[in-house]
């Protein structure tokens, strides 16, 4: 079966709770849709654990664009930029919860916090499968300046992990083709209580449940693509 969340945002305890609910095995696939940082108390631990499961790809969020822009400088690999700008980098990064992130970091050796840069690096910025009849195109958070027909290796990192989806009108005809999305906490486009995924008319399907809000009663979703089913935790 193939599971999807995203926006993890830390929260080892939840990431835990899900692949237990969901029963996650070595015959199943896992697709996580970015921003597994920053927030909660070990971003790294969740890297760690994707990162050696063949059946699991994450895709780039903003959070892993923001902790790439400014992780190279900060473990020494590269001469860091202007001040200024690693400066404005760096206090983007920790005003988006980038400070958990490091101090989780730096309780891994110096060869897995290097591979968990490594394999940020080089996410993915967008997945297309077909399960059973279905197809999904899966990114971050939406698909900005989106022009039909256009390659997706054409748009921006920028515009596949910041955009915010129209729920309203459809960016295609094919009635079973889904843009499966995180990002976006669902409680701010419904006021369903607690959180639900959220399946928009233009056949866009938010799976963020506000996991990083989860003291204001978000939390994680997790979707089944060969049924659709939902799982919460
Ligand atoms: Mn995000």
């Amino acid at each position: 079966m193939t599971y999807v969340f995203s926006d993890v945002h830390g929260d080892v305890d939840s990431y835990w709770k899900m692949l237990k609910l969901i029963r996650f095995s070595k015959e199943d696939r896992l697709i996580v849709l970015g921003d597994v940082c920053d927030r909660g108390n070990d971003s790294a631990e969740i890297y760690l654990d994707l990162m050696q499961r063949k059946n699991a790809v994450c895709i780039k969020g903003n959070h892993e664009l923001m902790a790439e822009s400014v992780l190279p400088y900060m473990f020494s690999l590269e001469r860091k930029p202007s001040r200024s700008r690693y400066k404005s980098a760096y206090d983007n990064w920790m005003e988006n919860g980038g400070d958990a992130t490091v101090l989780s970091l730096y309780r891994y050796s110096d060869s897995a916090r290097l591979r968990i840069l490594e394999y940020i690096r080089e996410m993915p910025l967008y997945l297309s499968l077909t399960v059973g009849e279905r197809e999904f195109l899966l990114v971050h958070a939406g698909i900005g300046d989106y022009a039909e027909g256009k390659p997706m290796e054409e748009y921006t990192a920028r515009e596949l992990v910041w955009s915010v989806p129209d729920l309203h009108t459809p960016l295609w005809e094919d009635k079973n083709k889904y843009l499966i999305v995180g990002h976006t906490p669902t409680m701010l486009i419904s006021r369903q209580k607690p959180p639900m995924i959220y399946r928009a008319k233009s056949r866009v399907i938010d799976i963020d449940c506000g996991n990083a809000y989860r003291s204001v009663g978000g939390r994680l979703g997790c979707l089944r693509l060969e049924d659709m089913q939902e799982f919460y935790v």
